[in-house]
């Protein structure tokens, strides 16, 4: 409820109440149990509030009916976070991306709104014309709706096409590729910041950031990859709006390596690394080499940051402490990115002549030499690449083998 509470404020909505209910069982018709229907009614005609919102999905009929008992917008979770989502759409392809989502969602309650005509028509003792009139706009609406569905789908498939030209080019420039991904608010645009300067918008909002932003990342030793900020994951997305955002969340699942940011200043900390977990699997993303980042460090005093630290190395052994705000712990985390990174490393050996000096700086961007030499006929050198990048050296680790001297 507190988080329902942060996205109601994000997307601009003053919170002047909650309330829960327990019960065994969902009322199929509201939902909510009567009684809860009728005080929310008596607190309305108070005029209390203007919008109620629940923090579990609501049928379109739930909706419907809660509407008519309470005489008041009634908004799921969902519509919630597409609001925000709309909000925060910047780029083109984010936009075309909300926009789908919000007509998938729009379309099962277009027949809500249908029904809710009919009931309202057939209480006042109901105009047969009337509802046929209605069925066939309500047809003629649907039938828009799912024409622009298409065209969006079509649309958006091209920025998917351009996307991945984009990464095949990225792919010819050999770099490895990192994907920051974490929790809405876990901290993802402001580590992406403090390590390349990117000047992305960071912000105490939930989902500051729908569209994906890639920068050059150089590590201690020289080694460059290309880091990418990510969409937030939150509970409970559904799954139509993780599918409207396929091409966006495509950065993570062509990723080499997952830089996951957790929150550790959140009590929900556990649940939101849970989320995020159920979310890479969903992406077939859980088994790629991942670097943990535990984030905002400085926000816990020494004994509630080691009980935390504790909990979370039992399920992530590697993860790195840090606060992005106060760059504390960032040199053991590149160190990590630089290591975990390395999984398809293959060592190489190979003989640079003289006046091809670019070939060594090629190497340490993309992969790293560890040693040097200087021979004759050129700069014999001990390295290593990843396995997509090691074509482009081959040539020169023949010579090597051949050289005399060679070892
Ligand atoms: N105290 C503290 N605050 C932090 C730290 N890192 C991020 N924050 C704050 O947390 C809030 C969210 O940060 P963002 O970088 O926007 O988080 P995000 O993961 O990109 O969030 P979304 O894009 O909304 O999913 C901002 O107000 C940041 O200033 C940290 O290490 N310490
Ligand atoms: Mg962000």
């Amino acid at each position: 409820m507190a988080e329902l509470a942060d996205l109601a404020r994000t997307a601009g909505i003053e919170v002047v109440g909650t309330d829960v209910q327990r019960r065994s069982e969902v009322d199929p018709a509201h939902l909510i149990g009567r009684g809860k229907v009728e005080s929310l009614r008596e607190l309305k005609l108070e005029g209390e509030f203007d919008l109620v919102i629940c923090n579990e999905d609501l049928s379109p009929r739930q909706q419907r009916n809660l509407e008519l008992a309470i005489k008041a917008r009634v908004l799921d979770r969902t519509e919630i976070i597409l609001e925000i989502f709309a909000q925060h759409a910047r780029t083109h392809e984010g936009r075309l991306q909300v926009e789908a989502a919000r007509l998938h969602h729009l379309l099962p309650r277009l027949i809500g709104a249908y029904a809710y005509d009919r009931q309202v028509g057939g209480r006042r003792g109901g105009v047969g014309a009337r509802g046929g009139f209605g069925e066939q706009q309500i047809e003629v609406e649907r039938r828009r709706i799912r024409k622009r569905i298409r065209d969006l789908d079509r649309e958006i498939e091209q920025v998917r096409t351009q996307r991945h030209q984009q990464r095949t080019g990225r792919r010819r420039a050999e770099l490895d590729t990192a994907a920051i991904v974490g929790y809405t608010n876990a901290g993802k645009s402001t580590l992406l910041n403090v390590l390349t300067g990117a000047g992305v918008r960071a912000e105490q909002k939930l989902f500051a950031t729908l569209d994906p932003t890639t920068r050059k990342l150089e590590l201690p030793a020289g080694r460059e990859v290309l880091l990418t900020d990510t969409v937030g994951f939150i509970q409970k997305l559904p799954t139509d709006l993780v599918a409207a955002f396929r091409a966006t969340l495509e950065e993570v699942t062509e990723a080499d390596l997952i830089i996951q940011v957790l929150d550790l200043s959140s009590p929900a900390v556990e649940e939101q690394a849970e989320t995020v977990e159920e979310v890479l699997t969903d992406l077939g993303a859980a088994d790629k080499p991942r670097v943990v980042a535990l984030n905002k460090v400085d926000l816990l005093g020494p004994s509630s940051r080691r009980r935390a630290i504790g909990a979370l190395s039992v399920r992530y052994p590697g993860a790195v402490a840090i606060s992005a705000t106060n760059r504390a712990g960032l040199r053991e985390l590149l160190s990590a990115i630089d290591h975990a990174s390395r999984g398809d490393a293959v060592p190489l050996e190979i003989l640079v002549p003289y006046g091809r000096e670019g070939v060594l700086a090629e190497l340490r961007k993309v992969g790293g030499v560890e040693r040097t030499e200087y021979v004759e006929g050129g700069t014999r050198a001990w390295g290593w690449a990843p396995r997509h990048a090691v074509r482009r050296f081959e040539t020169f680790s023949k010579g090597a083998l051949r050289a005399p001297g060679g070892r």
